[in-house]
């Protein structure tokens, strides 16, 4: 990486010698300090109080061992990860990812995003992420309670609905949740709401299931409006086939784009009539199978092994929905050989830079993961929010809520793009943005932090 000012190349040089070994953490803390070069020529008091300095180390960061019993008799023991990144604006807040390639790198890259993420949302959660590398795919439903009980048992000690209130990601979904929450409220004897993405009998939002994919189309659909474009139509990739992707194609589809190409980690199907939702659904949420299946209850359809493939189908709307560094370069020329418009991210840093950077070259509307996949975390804190009342809202109040919040975030981005004289690059406006209230909010609490 090079950078234009000698201070942000030396905090970018120490946290390379300070965190060998961990690509995906130093891509993130890497594009946000590229962006923030114009922030370090305007903003001497940042600079002078150390925010860079100290925004990108974590406040804290736990690693535990995971030990549980498999249906068998046999011990396993997994490795657990939290990392409270930073609570300047608010009680850290993050998903937990369960999946094998989880490790400290992949943990500390969302959680770092996750600070300027949370404070784009406009709502007082600071940033934080926490996760295993226990895999729970072909798992029993005891394995799994076992392990999130086991989880819980070490993570208890470090959360709190005033401290830090995880919530789902990768691998971990309302059945997770609440194997987790149960064992909270058991070890702690309280029933607060440290946990989101909670089922609705218990204290869940209605929308939150819905509310990240949900979001990455009011967000989509906002950037596609301030240039003219309607997304009815649109012929739209949608990348995944979990929570993300599943109500971002349901959104997409009731605004009246097409769909037509879904994914899981063994490949992708095609489906030029439109991906049939009902499908996807029964084979993802209800049987927890794979995306092939679908060929046989929708033959017209195809199966293609490997993930990269879907990004060479001819499409006007790419919305990669699986996993980090999904769509590399190659394939992002390929999307846009093919005319994309526009790339909105549901995933977490599902571009690669040089990704970022074809696609931002070649005039594409880029909707980064900070910015347009906001949704879920946002609508985790309007949770929060009405567990605090103890009152819960209707479907329709939280989802207006959420649609507002993410016209805001578009227009916070653009606006702040355009203030910074990077027009239209919504990357710099993102970073900018969701850094600016946290620093602020460093600026006024001191040092001793
Ligand atoms: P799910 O576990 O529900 O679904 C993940 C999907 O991505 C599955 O289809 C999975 O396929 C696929 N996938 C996962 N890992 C890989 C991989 N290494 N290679 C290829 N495909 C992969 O997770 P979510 O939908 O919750 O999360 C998806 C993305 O969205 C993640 O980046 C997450 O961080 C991000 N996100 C999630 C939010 C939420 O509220 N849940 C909020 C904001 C962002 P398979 O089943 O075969 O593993
Ligand atoms: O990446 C994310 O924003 C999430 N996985 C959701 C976090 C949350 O606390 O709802």
């Amino acid at each position: 990486m090079t950078f234009k000012s000698e201070y942000l190349a030396k905090v970018y040089d120490d946290v390379c010698k300070r965190n060998p070994n961990e690509p995906e953490f130093l891509q993130a803390v890497g594009e946000v300090l590229e962006s923030l070069e114009p922030v370090v020529e305007r903003r001497p008091d940042i600079v002078a109080a150390g925010i860079i300095d100290r925004i990108v180390e974590p406040e804290r960061g736990i690693q535990f061992r995971v030990s549980w019993v498999d249906d068998e008799g046999k011990v396993r023991v997994n490795r657990g990860y939290r990392y409270q990144f930073n609570s300047a604006i608010g009680p850290h807040k993050g998903g937990i990812r369960l999946h094998p390639s989880v490790n400290a790198s992949v943990i500390k890259f969302l959680g770092f995003e996750q600070i300027f993420k949370n404070s784009l949302t406009g709502l007082p959660i600071g940033g934080g992420k926490g996760g295993s590398d226990f895999d729970p795919k072909g798992k029993s439903d005891g394995e799994v309670m076992r392990f999130c009980q086991s989880f819980m048992t070490e993570l208890c000690k470090h959360i709190g609905a005033d401290t830090d209130v995880p919530a789902g990601d990768i691998g971990t979904g309302a059945r997770e949740i609440g194997y987790m929450f149960g064992q909270y409220k058991r070890i702690r004897n309280e029933f607060t709401g440290v946990l989101t993405g909670k089922s609705i009998s218990y204290g869940g939002s209605l929308a939150r299931k819905e509310a990240t994919g949900y979001g990455l189309l009011y967000f989509t659909k906002e950037m596609l409006a301030d240039k003219g474009i309607d997304i009815a139509g649109k012929r739209i990739i949608v990348s995944g086939s979990g929570n993300v992707a599943i109500y971002a194609a349901q959104k997409a589809t009731q605004l009246g784009g097409k769909v037509i190409a879904m994914s899981d980690s063994s490949g992708y199907i095609h489906d030029e009539d439109g991906v049939n939702l009902d499908v996807i659904k029964k084979i993802k949420e209800v049987d927890r199978a794979r995306i092939s299946e679908y060929v046989k209850s929708v033959p017209t359809a195809t199966f293609t092994p490997g993930c990269k493939g879907i990004w060479t189908i001819k499409a006007d709307v790419a919305l990669p929905c699986a996993t980090q560094n999904e769509i590399d370069e190659e394939s992002a020329k390929a999307l846009i050989a093919n005319g994309v418009i526009a790339v909105a991210e549901g995933a977490n840093m599902p571009s690669t830079p040089e990704a970022v950077a074809a696609f931002q070259s070649a005039g594409v509307l880029f909707g980064p993961a900070k910015a347009a996949n906001a949704g879920g975390v946002a609508t985790s804190a309007l949770e929060m929010s009405q567990n605090s009342m103890r009152l819960s809202w209707t479907f329709d109040e939280v989802d207006a809520k959420l649609h507002d919040i993410m016209v805001n975030i578009y227009k916070n981005c653009s606006k702040t793009a355009r203030e910074f004289g990077l027009e239209d690059n919504l990357v710099a406006g993102a970073n900018i943005a969701g850094f600016l209230k946290v620093a602020d909010a460093m600026l006024w609490q001191g040092v001793a932090y």
